[in-house]
């Protein structure tokens, strides 16, 4: 197992959440390096089913432990949420760690992230709604309140005073909102404060200490590789670091301490939000394909744009990831389809590329080149083995590990954690 990073190959929603499930089984220490409430992992474990937003999926193992790194935005009022979801499933949250350095999302951050979608109306991103550019944002300015802040109440109080006055400015001349209470704000945060003391911790130091004792540290990345705030489709991107190299941002550890990066897509497409999708379906197979995925969005519950796997975007992924290999979820969705397009370039003012184009507007004028393959119009659910899998999946998959020049090292056919095939 040794160090290994997981990463959204596609628009987020691929099915990471399971993949690190099962990875988790071997890994003594699972760690979440970006992202905040934004990304919604669903697990399914004899027949329960699991809505993490933050906590990573190890925390269903009671000997893995689970790092919330620095990395991410917490936003702790639906953490505890999640905690008391879990606790009440009987299971135990002894083994969860938050970094001292994560940011944290404050009550104005959720505002302005509502009230700004909304003033750019048709300019909008389509953004969860859960604050997560503004907490970025200012953390990028250096006006963030991070976690240790939240531990040391007399520092707290200056700080969050001062900021919420100054963005109680923004509210209301700006957007025509309702200031913040400091003082509401501030007993609500301290009290979120001492209940998430007993986990606080300095993240890089706890990983690093993991991987001088040689455990098996696995990196769950949430959203996609083309949510990347710096390579994916800006501006319509989360505002953190998905990709492989965020992990290691996000953790605190150099990249030599990586062995390996598993990207993780779906058989086909998804996006929720705006921004643009080359191989989008609008008509019947895209409907067929959501409602076969129940492609409804994990925090949101906004239905998720459906298509054809991209597969110019599958070698994106594999570039900028530096990918080892692939996991792909979801090949059950096809099951029914006659024919299964997959994108293997696109046209871009009358010539081909072969390349995905970093210029967003070049890419928003890209329309697909595609190669139809056979579908197998049979179920694969209860496929356990290589040589379960009716031919033409075996050759779909096929097509896909050669179009992307990467080995498919997992197939998933299912939600449970026994609907799946390891390759290698
Ligand atoms: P944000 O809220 O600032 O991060 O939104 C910016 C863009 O990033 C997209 N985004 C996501 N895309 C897919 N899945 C995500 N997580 C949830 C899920 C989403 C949901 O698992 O289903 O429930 O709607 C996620 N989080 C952020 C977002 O759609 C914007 O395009
Ligand atoms: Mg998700």
């Amino acid at each position: 197992m040794a160090n290994v990073i997981v990463i959204g190959a596609q628009w987020g929603d691929e099915g990471k959440g399971k993949i690190t499930d099962l990875l988790s089984r071997s890994a003594d220490v699972v760690v979440r390096p970006q992202g905040g409430v934004n990304a919604g992992h669903t697990i399914v474990v004899q027949g329960q089913t699991f809505k993490l937003h933050l906590i990573p999926s190890g925390i269903l193992y009671p000997d893995t432990e689970c790092i919330i790194g620095s990395g991410t935005v917490i936003d702790p009022k639906i953490l505890l949420e999640e905690v008391a979801q879990l606790k009440a499933l009987g299971i135990s949250i002894d083994n969860l760690f938050i970094s001292q350095t994560a940011h944290v999302t404050m009550p104005y951050h959720r505002l302005l992230d509502k009230a700004s979608e909304e003033r750019r109306g048709k300019q909008k991103i389509g953004t969860t709604g859960r604050g997560i550019g503004p907490t970025y944002a200012d953390k990028s300015e250096r006006t963030g309140i991070r976690v240790v802040d939240l531990m040391n109440p007399d520092d707290l109080s200056e700080k969050l005073e001062w900021t919420i006055n100054y963005k109680n400015v923004i509210l209301d001349k700006l957007y025509n909102l309702e200031p913040l209470d400091p003082q509401e704000v501030i007993r609500e945060y301290l009290e979120y404060a001492e209940q998430l003391r007993p986990h606080v911790v300095d993240s890089s130091l706890k990983i690093y200490d993991a991987i001088l004792k040689r455990k098996n540290i696995l990196f769950e990345g949430a959203q996609g590789t083309l949510l990347d705030l710096d390579h994916g489709t800006y501006p319509y991107v989360t505002s953190s670091n998905p990709i492989a190299g965020g992990a290691c941002v996000g953790s605190g550890i150099g990249p030599t301490v990586i062995d390996r990066v598993i990207g993780v897509a779906k058989a086909y497409t998804t996006r929720v939000g705006e921004g643009p999708f080359p191989t989008e379906l609008h008509e019947e197979i895209g409907q067929l394909l959501g409602d076969r995925g129940a492609e409804f969005g994990t925090t949101t519950g906004r239905r998720r744009r459906c298509g054809w796997f991209d597969g110019v975007i599958g070698r994106y992924a594999v570039r900028v990831n530096g990918l080892d290999c692939l996991a792909i979820t979801k090949l059950d969705v096809l099951d029914e389809l006659a024919e299964i397009k997959v994108c293997v370039a696109y046209e871009l003012d009358g010539e081909v590329c072969h390349h995905f184009p970093s210029n967003s507007s070049d890419f928003a004028r890209c329309t697909p080149i595609y190669e139809t393959l056979p579908g197998w119009q049979q179920s694969t659910e209860d496929c356990r083995n290589l040589e379960d899998l009716p031919k033409a999946a075996l050759n779909y998959l096929k097509f896909l590990a050669e179009l992307m020049e990467v080995s498919i090292a997992i197939i998933s056919l299912g939600a449970s954690r026994d609907q799946t095939i390891i390759v290698e």
